[in-house]
């Protein structure tokens, strides 16, 4: 990647921003000297119920991780999204849905109407007998009502566990049990670039599937209309349960570090986690980035496309706008549905401001050449932005170029499932932008790179990414597992947050991030554990072993790579492959559905029967000449055949 291509901060931004260049570097240092005094001035953007007097109660020391922020105040998330807002906003959009069908009947909700939505479906929830703690399992299409859920919840102090409507009945029900749900929020189907998704289908199968949770109530969201089978003891229509509803429910006073939601997200080894964001903390962090990263301001039409069912659908479709009174978009449907111009059709049906996608979305209109943008005005946008994964400088190019205009700075934001909202990123009124690169850090956030010795690297160079020191929005644990969480991301270098990245700085102290060091995959954008494929793929009566790794993806940047050594009754075909393929689809989803897969008589193998996964990305990734060390195998032999195999394979 070169790094001579700067595109200065424009003039728009230059005299209009809510941050500029010298205001950025005098907010940044003092959220490094004086943390407290920082957060607890911003906190103030928050309505809190009774105030904090601890700002911070952090330790990130292996023996005692622990990490609290406001700790002694209390406030209430759905307060803060929408109550807050009805004086000056009842009647400005809180949401505006645009449905999978163009053309088809689109909504906009006032925060008037979602403050009613919202409240009817929180008494809903409680005449179900939800209450405070209680984990309620969301699998729900994107639709106005699945942000309505996550509020109700939040209202009522109940926690949300989002669970992504491409999932499959298998992997919901893991999802369901670990949280020990006893009631879903569904929809009878979803539509996505005109096919559906038969949700509550998947509803039904999963909990069968569950060992440890009774379900005892799924709400059913009638979106389609489709025919869908209805347990009479356990199932109820969302209609029919908030049309009975008082519009009047008090907020629940929630200590600023109770849960406010769960979700999972893949790591390299197990089980996906359950990821722990408190309420207080996490509400603040994606409120003031979404406003500064953003240069955000009410009245402006912000479309982050991301799904709910991934964390920057909760943080920037639903709690960072709402926090701060805007209007977020929500589109139900894909890029390319009925032709790659919907984008671009959309910017301009709402005016949308701020446009907030993924490299892989982009590089996937991009192979369309101008058509994504053919006969489109696009004058609304200011900002454009990115997030998932690390943006190769010639899809920057093209999405300035052809949404932006050349007149549009690109955000490109680094974060993760675990920080809650946005660490590193530029302002748009701050800083000059280098295609590729997250470059500044957020106020109040440490990066580091460190060697493989843990030692703190300085200067321009690249190593393992850390935060040295907590932010609001920072996980807390993961669910019922407290020694996995100090596992993952505190025992790799002492006192320090790992994130799992590997990241280059260069001179001017920009952050190119690389990506995963560990044994997660990033598939088009989406984080998938390589032990979780795996144990899919054994579960499979021909499948002895298999070894999964990434390999370069044109568009999706990292796809899938099988290495499967089979049982010896069985034998390779290309049914087979099939077959597997798609049993790794009903197992996951599809978007854990493998690109190749090779089958080998054998896998490398250190003498302790440790798998040298380097060595398999390499030859799934073409460098055969950079394998490396290979005279720690058990077996040197396999390399060469497992070669043979990937250019037959490949
Ligand atoms: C928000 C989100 C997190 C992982 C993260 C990193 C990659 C995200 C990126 C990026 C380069 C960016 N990632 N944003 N890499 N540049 N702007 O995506 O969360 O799904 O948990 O994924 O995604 O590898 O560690 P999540």
């Amino acid at each position: 990647m070169s790094d001579e291509a700067v595109y200065p901060v424009t003039d728009h931004f230059r005299n209009k921003a809510l941050v500029d260049r010298d205001t950025y570097e005098s907010m940044y240092q003092r959220s490094i000297e004086d943390p407290e005094g920082f957060w607890a001035e911003q906190a103030k953007r928050l309505d809190w119920i009774k105030p904090f007097s601890r700002v911070k109660d952090v330790s990130f020391a292996r023996n005692d991780v622990h990490i609290r922020w406001f700790d002694d105040g209390t406030l209430n998330a759905a307060a803060n999204c929408i109550d807050r807002h009805l004086e000056q906003r009842s009647g400005q959009p809180a949401i505006i849905w645009e449905p999978d069908e163009e053309g088809g009947e689109n909504r906009v909700i006032t925060y008037g109407e979602l403050h009613r939505e919202v409240s009817k479906l929180a008494n809903g929830l409680k005449s179900l007998g939800v209450r405070k703690g209680d984990i309620v399992t969301l699998y729900m299409p994107m639709v106005p009502e699945a942000a309505y859920a996550m509020l109700a919840c939040a209202r009522i102090g109940a926690i949300h566990s989002v669970v992504f409507g491409g999932f499959s009945p298998e992997a919901l029900s893991g999802r369901i049990d670990d949280g020990g749900s006893r009631v879903v929020i569904t929809s009878d189907e979803a539509k996505r670039g005109g096919k559906t998704v038969p949700l509550k289908q998947n509803v039904d199968e999963a909990v069968s599937l569950c060992r440890e949770s009774k379900v005892e109530s799924v709400i059913t969201l009638k979106h389609t209309g489709a025919d869908v089978s209805f347990d009479a003891n356990r199932d109820c229509w969302y209609h029919e349960l908030v049309g009975k509803q008082s519009e009047d429910c008090p907020v629940e006073e929630m200590n600023a570090e109770d849960t406010l939601f769960v979700l999972y997200t893949s790591g390299s080894t197990g089980k996906p986690k359950g990821v722990v964001h408190t309420t207080g903390g996490y509400l603040l962090h994606t409120a003031i980035t979404h406003e500064y990263v953003f240069d955000y301001r009410p009245g402006e039409v912000f479309w982050c496309s991301a799904d709910v069912g991934w964390i920057t659908g909760h943080s920037y479709v639903v709690y960072g706008p709402l926090a701060n009174g805007g209007t977020t978009m929500m589109f139900e449907g894909v890029p390319n549905y009925p032709d790659v111009g919907r984008l671009s059709r959309i910017i301009d049906k709402y005016k949308v401001a701020t446009f907030y996608t993924a490299p892989t979305a982009i590089r996937s209109l991009m192979a369309e050449g101008d058509k994504p943008v053919a006969g489109a005005d696009l004058s609304s946008l200011k900002l454009l932005g990115t997030v998932g994964e690390p943006i190769n400088p010639e899809a920057w190019r093209w999405f300035h170029q052809k949404f932006g205009k050349g007149q549009c700075p690109i955000v490109d934001t680094w974060w993760q499932t675990e920080t809650g909202g946005i660490l590193i990123s530029p302002l748009p009124g701050a800083t000059d932008l280098k295609p590729g690169s997250a470059t500044k850090p957020f106020f109040g956030v440490k990066p580091a790179l460190m060697d493989a010795e843990g030692n703190e690297l300085e200067g321009a160079t690249s190593g393992g990414l850390v935060l040295k020191d907590s932010w609001p929005g920072q996980m807390r644990t993961i669910l019922h597992n407290h020694d996995r969480f100090v596992e993952t991301y505190f025992s790799t270098y002492e006192g320090a947050y790992f994130t799992g990245d590997g990241a280059r700085r260069d001179e001017d102290g920009y952050y190119w991030i690389t990506g995963r060091v560990d044994d997660v995959l990033n598939v088009s954008g989406h984080r998938m554990g390589t032990a979780e494929v795996e144990s899919a793929l054994v579960a499979h009566d021909a499948v002895a072993e298999a070894a999964v790794v990434g390999c370069p993806h044109e568009i999706k940047g990292q796809g899938i790579y099988v290495y499967v050594t089979l049982n010896q009754d069985s034998s390779p075909s290309d049914e087979l492959a099939k077959e597997l393929k798609q049993w790794v689809r009903k197992e996951i989803g599809p978007i854990a559905t493998p690109d190749v897969i090779q089958w080998a008589d054998g896998l490398p193998k250190t003498r302790s029967g440790k798998i040298m996964r380097r060595i398999l990305r390499k030859i799934a990734s073409d460098e055969f000449d950079q394998l490396g060390d290979t005279s720690t195998l058990a077996d040197p032999n396999v390399v060469d055949d497992l070669i043979e195999g990937h250019r037959v394979a490949a």
